[in-house]
């Protein structure tokens, strides 16, 4: 895995089968600046074809998992360079990944950084995690999915509120809300998501892509159109050897040994 300025990437987990990317521009907060979102997005492309990873875990440091997008970097732009200059567009990489990708959210997790962690597949929050979507309050809207992330995953009166005031909100209310799954003590985080990504990773990785697209297709589909993907992938996996094994494996009481095919 390469070095990247504003990234840190490794394996870990005691398989080293858990990618972990770290933002690392502190003196910005994370602040989501377009050299960040590329070195992101690569470092996620680059695990996401790598065999031995099964899972990734994207985390910032404990006071900002990221304040958002560079507003700094942002100000000066127009509507014709923001559409010409392809403006967000680095960041479709992360909902590409065909991997489960959990977000470790400890600090800030403001506007951008926010979205960020909701294009994830999971999120873990810090007890001292903030949220929000503070874009009204500097004249602009959320526009990496968080109107339609939070209304999708929180409710419309949720959505409204956070996006209309801009007040942060935190990691307890994100875990009531069904934004986050789980609230960790802010130092035991990262282990605890990198735990999460080792036990996902145990999984067969072609039926662990299966299943998270097919829970994507919620986020897409009518419920009939939905079910029905999810009975055809259903009916596929009995083509697979890892279904084969991981059956066989519970009958004769052994651990399965998957072949990825
Ligand atoms: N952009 C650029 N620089 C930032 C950002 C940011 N979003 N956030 C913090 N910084 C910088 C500060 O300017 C400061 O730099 P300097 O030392 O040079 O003055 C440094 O980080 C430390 O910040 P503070 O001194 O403000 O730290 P505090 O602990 O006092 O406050 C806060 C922390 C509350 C997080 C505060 O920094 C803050 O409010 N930040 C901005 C939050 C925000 O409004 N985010 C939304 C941005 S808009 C957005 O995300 C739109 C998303 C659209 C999609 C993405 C497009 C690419």
């Amino acid at each position: 895995i390469p070095k990247y300025e504003f990234v840190e990437a490794s394996v870990v987990g005691q398989n080293s089968n858990v990618g972990l990317v770290r933002l690392n521009r502190p003196k910005a907060l994370n602040a989501l600046c377009d050299a960040l979102v590329d070195d992101l997005a690569s470092a996620v492309k680059l695990m996401d074809k790598n065999t031995s990873i099964g899972a990734i875990v994207i985390t910032g440091s404990e006071k900002a998992f990221a304040a958002g997008a560079d507003i700094k970097e942002m100000k000066d732009g127009s509507f014709a360079s923001n559409v010409t200059g392809g403006l967000l567009q680095g960041w479709a990489e992360i909902s590409k990944c065909s991997k489960p990708i959990i977000a470790a959210v400890n600090g800030y997790a403001l506007g951008g950084g926010c979205e960020l962690a909701m294009m994830c597949d999971i999120i873990y929050a810090g007890d001292k995690a903030r949220f929000g979507q503070p874009e009204v309050t500097i004249g602009t809207i959320p526009g990496a999915g968080g109107t339609q992330r939070i209304a999708r995953s929180c409710g419309k009166s949720k959505a409204m509120e956070i996006c209309l005031t801009g007040n942060q909100f935190s990691a307890e209310e994100a875990e009531r809300m069904g934004l986050v799954s789980k609230v960790i003590p802010a130092d035991k985080l990262v282990d605890e998501a990198v735990k999460l990504g080792e036990k996902i990773a145990s999984h067969s990785p072609l039926i662990i892509a299966l299943c998270k697209e097919s829970v994507n297709k919620a986020f897409e589909t009518s419920l009939a159109e939905g079910l029905s993907f999810e009975k055809r992938i259903f009916h596929a996996t009995f083509s697979t050897n890892d279904q084969k094994e991981g059956m066989q494996a519970f009958i004769d009481k052994k651990a399965p040994k998957w072949t990825r095919s």
